[in-house]
């Protein structure tokens, strides 16, 4: 098996805005559910916020540096809704950022991704019911279309959404995301209109962003296996999957909602009005998926959901919040080319949260981190290798950030930041995969 990457691959590292931006009152930049939910006590592990986070808003140009140094050949990162409309107009400082943000990543070399959503939905629009809000869909359309007319002559891959399972789920039916609901009813309603959305906002991006734009999506996937191989824990399996997985992606391949999820689901399946499925059916020019973990699944009868059991198996290991099966990557990507067929996949998300020391002798030691990458990188490489048309990968993440509900008690970066002096400190993680990123060869 050859150690090399194919030429053309893209290496890169992926952030999000709220969990880095900071500045979250400067120039025009309006609430989002975020700002809202961590004034909630008991929201956030820690009580913190994204207020500050790195403080990227203002330290950008020496990130784009870090980005460089550490052998990044592509940036994926996103724009925040609430930065960029005041309203329903464009918020020209907002944009002004981002297109700063822009030129200086093609300075460096380092190719734009931008992500339209990561979460950070405005307020004001959940005022209005927020993704239970047909009309929120739209509205998304329109902010895609500013953020690509301005930025379109020089970015030419897009994202819609970036784990819409979180966003659905962890939002409106585990609750410990914004709004903190606790109705599967309600998170299925929330995914279809963040399809729809995903549907609706193709025609203004692919209008505005002219020759040679491509249009992503970038769910989360677990690849779910059975505790046992009884019957009713296989069936468990697919219905997580069925549940995580295809729920979320079936759609937007033309498949419509998965049928067994259907006849599952009965009364919770939300009202498809006449057109929704064809609308939502924008086959994507490339599909990013974030991986993570996978799950050892068993039924627990009258259950509405399979119970993720934590069975342990061999060469499972824990980082600080997961399990870690890197075939899972492998099986993953697999699983996507055979069921979808993708014309492009780039793996969007991948990365670990480990108890990192303080810095010493200018790094800090994250073996752990280095471990994870160094299991990952290869079950990449196998499946390239396996002709499926994986074109890049991401790690997850730049440099520590604001882990949303965990706020900063869960580090992912390659890079340490001190959130008291904003100081970036290159983690050992860091050095490993720039190595791997510059010569493009597993060591
Ligand atoms: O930090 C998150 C990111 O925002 C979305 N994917 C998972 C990461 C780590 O939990």
């Amino acid at each position: 098996m050859s150690l090399k990457f194919p030429d053309g691959f893209t290496f890169g590292y992926a952030t999000s805005s709220y969990q880095i931006e900071g500045a979250v009152h400067d120039d025009g930049r309006t609430d989002s559910v975020w700002d809202t939910f961590c004034r909630e006590p008991g929201r956030i592990a820690d009580g913190s916020s994204g207020d500050t986070a790195c403080d990227h808003y203002r330290l950008w140009p020496s990130d784009l540096d870090l980005l460089k140094s550490l052998g990044a050949g592509a940036y994926l990162f996103s724009t925040a809704w609430p930065r960029v409309m005041a309203g329903s107009k464009p918020n020209p400082a907002g944009l002004d950022f981002y297109s700063r943000l822009v030129d200086g990543l093609l300075e460096r070399g380092i190719t734009p991704f931008i992500k339209l959503y990561h979460w950070d939905l405005p307020q004001a629009l959940q005022d209005k019911g927020g993704w239970i809000n047909r009309d929120t869909a739209s509205r998304f359309a329109d902010y895609a279309a500013v953020t690509v007319r301005r930025l379109g002559d020089r970015v030419k891959r897009w994202v819609s959404h970036n784990e819409p399972w979180c966003v659905s789920m962890l939002g409106s039916q585990i609750g410990n995301f914004p709004p903190g609901h606790r109705d599967l009813k309600e998170a299925l309603l929330v995914g279809h209109h963040l399809l729809l959305s995903h549907g609706m906002a193709a025609d203004p991006i692919r209008a505005m962003g002219g020759a040679g734009t491509l249009y992503g999506y970038a769910p989360n996937y677990v690849p779910a296996y059975p505790a046992t191989d009884r019957d009713e824990d296989i069936q468990a399996a697919r219905r997580f999957e069925g549940y995580f997985n295809n729920w979320f992606i079936d759609p937007v391949f033309g498949l419509g909602y998965p049928e067994e999820m259907v006849r599952y689901y009965g009364s919770l399946v939300p009202e498809i009005k006449p057109g929704d499925m064809e609308a939502i059916a924008v086959v994507p020019d490339f599909l990013g998926i974030n991986y993570y973990n996978s799950s050892v699944i068993h039924h627990r009868s009258g259950d509405w959901k399979p119970e993720i059991e934590d069975v342990p198996m061999p060469g499972v290991w824990k980082t600080a919040d997961r399990d870690v099966w890197a075939p899972g990557l492998y099986d993953t990507l697999k699983a996507v080319n055979d069921r979808w067929k993708p014309k492009e996949l780039f793996v969007t998300e991948n990365g670990a949260a480990t108890l990192d020391p303080e810095p010493e002798n200018g790094t800090v030691a994250d073996p752990d981190r280095v471990r994870y990458f160094r299991e990952h990188l290869p079950e990449v490489l196998r499946a390239v290798n396996a002709g499926i048309p994986v074109k890049g990968y991401f790690a997850w993440s730049l440099m520590d950030n604001f882990e949303w509900d965990k706020g900063y008690t869960l580090r992912y970066g390659v890079t340490h930041v001190d959130f008291k002096t904003q100081k970036r400190t290159v983690k050992q993680s860091g050095h490993w995969l720039s190595e791997l990123y510059r010569t493009k060869t597993l060591p």
